[in-house]
């Protein structure tokens, strides 16, 4: 065994990692060791498995052969490859929000009464931004207008842009993205665009084109990458932010709890874990029913808490406050705390893992959706137009678990910090005073350098959090803003980089300007589909300088990144024009045009660009470099 400390940076995860190690429990960490040593040619992309001729591979090292059956190169290999996951990603995050934009219709119409427009001022905010009429007009008639427009990005057969795209993005971005496709006809004679015509398309185009004997130029293929990944940051994921704000509440800031100390000894824990919010906010609202209640307490339990994993966890710790238990590498240690009754799951990021080591215990493993399957657990599965009766079904069967816990094997490590959270574009603005003026005056001024943009998951090839924590630290420190979602949130708030006192972290710049504001110098704009809000941040601050986003000191990272859906979060930042950061390395670097392409080339023609970098010091003066030269060039 590796060592508990070189596995998380963590004190909770290295307490349960020694009671892990003690009850032989396996864990990511084990199963990986026993991988070693990984496929090269998988790390390098240069496998090829799309036809029956292969598998197919190519040796980097120029010793073996240079082209796979058909003839195709590293490069159209890895390309290829690169494109699939981008579709994979994007489709990800992008059927999230397919889900929710169904309900908001559903919601409008009547035909579901479980839910309601919980926010009606953001309802009028995004029908305004859409063009959609609203004077004088019932809720529930401009929500219908806005689930139709929402809807028509998905399956849309013309070929103009996606109208969330087309309205969201700042208009400098969109001419860019425009005049792109223009050039490259010109100079190319190729038909390669950058705008989503819509969101499902962009997809299937993606699987059409890798398809055997299709799309073999790497450069046509990673256009393709960019226009399907843009679909998701300024369409999916942007879809599903929006939408969920209306149905289910738009965040405000507040103080939350986050790491394995949340879960309570005396009380019925049911752990959301997962990504659509639909589900856990139902769970969370139905668990203090009291009915739910009655129940609990019959069993001699305090309450029912629920608690959060991964992205649904950022969703109810923005909306509803709830406690956060962890990011991705928590899932396993959460279960062998021996405290949870149930662990309810939907979609994405789920170890299958999970089953079996719930079955050690009385924990029950609930999943709930027919995308997500997983052998050995319990399926309840979830009906939006039932919610409320499907939620209190899942809160009791948790609460039929209670009397099953075995005292005996508890142990809840007793850490958690304290987080600020709940900076959305809005609630960032409010504020400022309304304004992003405030913001840009401080920027100018070099009080605060720019802004960095973090997010992704864990990756066990990374020391939990390690680079996460360091990295933002580092950025900090020289007075530059750090924003961010997902994993890379929960590592942050877990670590004490969102509560106020982390201040004193900061640059004097930054420290003042947190002082001033009583926010803390790392900001938590929440799930990975939310995403899109710092997207709109950087498109708000581009608009009212009548800039373009790569003219802005922005710069993003993903460090500790595992899944297809960071592959598109990074691919559309880059779109967007916003230099972006990945450790540990992307499967491209068996194909040298399709690396310069993605780490110089897209510099000149889109604005961003990737650059891999393993240390987080260097990380973030790379980043302070970028965000310098942008400055510069502004003048600044
Ligand atoms: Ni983002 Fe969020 Fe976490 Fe990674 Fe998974 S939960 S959607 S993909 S692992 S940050």
């Amino acid at each position: 065994h590796t060592s508990h400390d070189s596995r998380s940076i963590d004190p909770a995860a290295k307490e349960m990692l020694r009671i892990a190690d003690r009850e032989g429990y396996a864990t990511i960490w084990e199963r990986y060791e026993k991988q070693q040593p990984q496929c090269s040619y998988g790390q390098l992309g240069t496998c090829c498995r799309i036809c029956s001729m292969g598998p197919c591979r190519i040796d980097p090292f120029g010793d073996g052969p240079s082209h796979g059956v058909c003839g195709a190169t590293a490069d159209t290999i890895v390309a290829r490859n690169l494109a699939r996951m981008a579709a994979v990603g994007s489709s990800s995050h992008s059927d999230h929000g397919r889900k929710v934009a169904l309900l908001l219709k559903a919601v409008a119409n009547g035909s579901n009464t479980d839910y309601r427009i919980a926010d009606p001022e953001k309802l009028v905010a995004v029908a305004t931004r859409l063009g959609i009429p609203t004077d004088g007009r019932e809720p529930a008639a401009i929500a219908g207008d806005v689930a139709t427009v929402a809807i028509d990005c998905f399956g849309n057969q013309g070929e103009e842009p996606i109208v969330f795209m087309e309205k969201y993005m700042p208009k400098k971005r969109f001419q860019r993205l425009q005049d792109l496709e223009d050039t490259l006809y010109r100079t190319m004679g190729a038909k390669t665009g950058f705008l989503p015509r819509a969101i499902d398309r962009e997809a299937v185009d993606i699987l059409h084109r890798t398809h055997f004997g299709c799309d073999h130029d790497p450069l046509s293929l990673v256009a393709q990458s960019v226009r399907c990944s843009l679909s998701d940051g300024w369409g999916g994921s942007l879809i599903a932010t929006e939408l969920q704000d209306i149905l289910l509440g738009s965040p405000t800031i507040k103080p939350v709890k986050a790491n394995l100390g949340v879960l309570e000894a005396e009380s019925v824990n049911v752990v959301v874990h997962g990504h659509e919010p639909i589900l856990s906010a139902k769970v969370v609202e139905m668990a203090q029913s009291a009915a739910c209640r009655a129940a609990a307490e019959a069993v001699g339990a305090k309450r029912v808490n629920v608690v959060g994993l991964c992205c649904t966890g950022n969703e109810v710790l923005l909306r509803q406050g709830v406690g956060m238990a962890g990011n991705e590498s928590h899932s396993e240690l959460a279960i062998m705390t021996g405290a949870v009754d149930a662990m309810v799951v939907d979609v994405q990021c789920i170890y299958p893992a999970l089953a079996d080591l719930a079955s050690c215990f009385h924990t029950r493993f609930i999943t709930t959706s027919e995308q997500a399957k997983i052998p050995g657990a319990l399926h309840i599965q979830f009906e939006e137009q039932e919610a409320d009766a499907i939620a209190t079904h899942i809160i009791k069967t948790a609460i039929d678990a209670f009397p099953n816990r075995n005292k005996a094997r508890v142990y809840i490590p007793q850490h958690t910090s304290t987080a600020i959270v709940g900076f959305t574009v809005e609630e960032i603005l409010k504020a400022l005073g309304g304004t992003p003026q405030p913001l840009i005056d401080l920027i100018v001024k070099g009080t605060i350098k720019g802004v960095a943009g973090i997010v992704g998951c864990n990756n066990v090839k990374v020391q939990q959090d390690f680079f996460h924590r360091t990295l933002t630290e580092e950025l900090i420190k020289r007075d530059i803003l750090v924003i961010g979602t997902g994993c890379w949130a929960i590592a942050a708030a877990k670590s004490g980089l969102m509560d106020l006192p982390a201040r004193d972290l900061a640059g004097p710049g930054l420290r003042a300007v947190c002082g001033q504001l009583g926010i803390p110098p790392v900001l938590h704009m929440g799930s990975c589909v939310d995403c899109s809000r710092m997207l709109n941040l950087a498109g708000t601050l581009a608009d009212h300088l009548q800039v373009d986003i790569s003219d802005l000191p922005l710069v993003g990272s993903a460090p500790e990144w595992t899944t297809e859906k960071a592959v598109a979060i990074g691919t559309y930042f880059v779109g967007s024009g916003i230099p972006v950061h990945l450790w540990p390395l992307p499967p491209i670097l068996g194909g040298p045009e399709v690396t310069k392409i993605l780490t110089s080339d897209a510099k000149d023609v889109l604005g961003g660009w990737f650059f891999v970098e393993e240390d987080p010091v260097v990380t973030a003066d790379r980043m302070e470099q970028i965000i310098m030269e942008r400055r510069a060039a502004l003048g600044i």
